[in-house]
């Protein structure tokens, strides 16, 4: 079966499940807390688990209070192009930056902070946003002989779709586990949804996956 997680040639990676896009967080997703119970069935039955976690400093020019008179969710241009200007959120070493207390970490080979660079944003966990800048994820799971990767956690809409489009685009094959994902907002999803399909990447439940 193809995205086999108990195979040694897929891996899981779960994107930012962290107090801040929790609801009460400072930039909650709606319903995020729905997703961990599916994350961590996913988790339970993964060989090979990777977790994101978005870290920023507290300077990251992605947050609208470091840009005077701007509010959160107006757009900017940015050198690298247009940028969504967030609430403070995930700044290093917060509380907001932990991973949700419910989550199940002790099973990830590796967690992958991104988003550290105060100059740029990282929605995606292979590539910032200036599209040059590796994180290093796409040789972690080459070396490891990962050909197949499921991805899900928070938000499907940014964080989630970048990673799946950019896992898309190194070569691996792609699946989002849309019940262990919820989006920002309904037309940014809508949109994702979109370039998943035109990607070629599969979305499938939690329920078959672990069937
Ligand atoms: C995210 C907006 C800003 C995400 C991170 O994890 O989807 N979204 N930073
Ligand atoms: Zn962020």
């Amino acid at each position: 079966m193809l995205f086999d997680l108990q195979r040694p040639t897929t891996a899981l990676i779960v994107v930012d499940v962290q107090n801040d896009f929790l609801p009460g967080g400072a930039l909650a997703v709606p319903a995020g807390d729905e997703i961990v119970a599916p994350v961590n069935a996913l988790i339970a039955a993964a060989k090979t688990v990777v977790l994101t976690a978005d870290w920023h400093p507290a300077g990251h020019q992605s947050f609208a209070a470091n840009h005077p008179g701007a509010q959160p969710f107006e757009k900017i241009p940015m050198p690298y192009g247009e940028q969504v200007l967030w609430p403070v959120h995930c700044v290093a070493g917060t509380a907001g930056a932990d991973f949700a207390p419910a989550l199940d970490t002790t099973k990830a080979a590796l967690i992958l902070r991104k988003g550290m660079d105060a100059s740029r944003d990282s929605y995606s966990a292979f590539l910032e946003a200036d599209r040059t800048t590796h994180t290093g994820l796409e040789g972690w799971l080459v070396e490891r002989g990962i050909t197949e990767v499921v991805v899900c956690g928070l938000a499907a809409d940014y964080c989630v779709s970048a990673t799946a489009l950019d896992a898309e685009h190194a070569g691996f094959g792609v699946c989002v586990a849309v019940d262990a994902t919820r989006a920002i907002g309904e037309d940014s999803l809508q949109l994702a949804r979109k370039a998943w399909q035109e990607a070629g990447i599969r979305t499938m439940s939690t329920a078959a996956l672990l069937g």
